[in-house]
């Protein structure tokens, strides 16, 4: 997961916006090429400059079909100087509303280029330019202000739904989208993680999250989540007031994606026969006990039963705490390494409804020993040591 430190260029100088409002400026320096400099030198592996004025205002491009002829509007002079202070690769956005525009941008010394308000008025525009350029040069803002895609420098919201708007573009063959959250951008407020997570797992696009981000639990938040195709995340204010260190920041997005999880192994007395509850998995393709990550603080057998309210809404009898299984493996998805591991304890479940609490389970099912075991050989096999500790535990060996 790459941390993405923002310059946002405002008139030349590099500010910070509220909510991208105009007139809720923070000024934190004249010299946006030693900013760049600073943020490099901490380990920056990608820069994310924004033309605030060219978004607000993209006409001021308008005439520049040749930079050699005109003189380039001060904002684009600072990409050219930010490009010749740093190696590292530029993503640059803010009034690009034509090739041309994209053309100089990327003249300029933009690797990888941001269209936001054309994605939504020519959307045609953004295909050719993925022919163009391809798909890593190319990525697609969508700046979004409760639900809806926001424009012009976010100073107007059309009725396209954010989630839409990327299926589209996913169509059109765009791969990455900055997904950013308008109410939070610049607030310090947290991450947005359930939009930024449904738009990686609903669209399939790489997500890089923009708005919010407060502190190192917002990138340990992403970062458990980066299986949900979160490819990055910008950060701006909280590196500029302190309250994000942005080389923590980037040890964390260059970790090994880790998941430890808790949860039961419902059973219940059935004529005589334990039965097992299992729920499938649509995100990870299998047929799962009920279980979850845990919640700050929150020891094993807590989370192991909240996690089992919330995803089976049945109550729980019993749970046997000296009947605990440990996996630790290795799995992949979407090309996401991920080493993880489950802990389950045996617990006997009461009567009553299974009501499913979580998107991902579409299906619930109470299941002999027998069958049990061929649904998990066939889609889960690592869970399979959990139900044989569980079914020793149930049915000790007699001597
Ligand atoms: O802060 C703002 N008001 C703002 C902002 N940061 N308005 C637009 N932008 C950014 C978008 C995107 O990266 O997040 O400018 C880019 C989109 O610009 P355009 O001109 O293509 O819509």
């Amino acid at each position: 997961m790459i941390i993405y430190p923002a310059i946002d260029l405002r008139q030349g100088r590099c500010v910070r916006l509220r909510q991208g409002n105009p007139a809720e400026e923070t000024v934190f320096g004249d010299d946006p090429a030693s900013m760049a400099r600073f943020w490099a030198e901490q380990g920056a592996e990608w820069l994310h400059v924004v033309n605030l004025d060219g978004a607000f205002n993209a006409s001021q491009l308008d005439t520049l079909q040749d930079p050699e002829l005109a003189a380039l509007p001060i904002n684009l002079r600072r990409l050219q100087e930010i490009r010749h202070a740093v190696k590292i690769p530029i993503q640059f956005g803010g009034g690009l509303r034509t090739l041309d525009d994209i053309q100089l941008a990327l003249q300029l010394g933009a690797d990888r280029v941001v269209l936001g308000t054309v994605a939504i008025e020519n959307p045609t525009l953004v295909s050719t330019a993925l022919l163009r350029w391809g798909a890593d040069r190319i990525v697609v803002g969508i700046d979004a202000r409760d639900g809806k895609v926001a424009t012009h420098g976010w100073q107007s919201t059309s009725r396209v739904d954010a989630i839409d708007l990327g299926h589209q573009m996913q169509a059109q063959g765009v791969r990455r989208v900055v997904y950013t959250d308008i109410s939070r951008d610049g607030m310090l407020s947290g991450v947005n993680l359930p939009m930024t997570t449904r738009m990686g797992d609903l669209t399939g696009l790489k997500v890089i999250a923009s708005g919010g981000v407060a502190s190192l639990a917002d990138i340990e938040a992403l970062k458990t989540h980066e299986h949900y195709n979160i490819d990055g995340v910008i950060t701006g204010q909280a590196i500029y007031t302190g309250t994000l260190n942005l080389a923590a920041a980037i040890q964390v997005g260059h970790q090994t994606l880790r998941l430890c999880s808790a949860g039961l192994i419902p059973f219940r007395i059935e004529a005589g026969n334990a039965e097992f509850l299992l729920l499938y998995n649509l995100f990870f393709e299998q047929w799962q006990f009920p279980r979850g990550g845990s919640h700050h603080n929150e020891g094993e057998i807590a989370c192991a039963r909240r996690e089992f309210s919330e995803e089976a809404g049945l109550p729980v009898r019993k749970v046997f705490k000296n009947c605990r299984s440990e996996l630790n493996y290795t799995t992949s998805i979407r090309g996401y390494e991920i080493e993880r591991t489950v802990v389950y304890y045996l617990a006997e479940i009461g009567p009553g409804e299974i009501r499913l609490g979580d998107e991902n389970h579409c299906e619930a099912r109470w299941v002999s020993a027998q069958e049990a075991w061929e649904l998990l050989a066939e889609t889960g096999p690592e869970q399979l040591p959990a139900l044989d500790t569980a079914l020793a535990f149930l049915h000790p060996p007699r001597l």
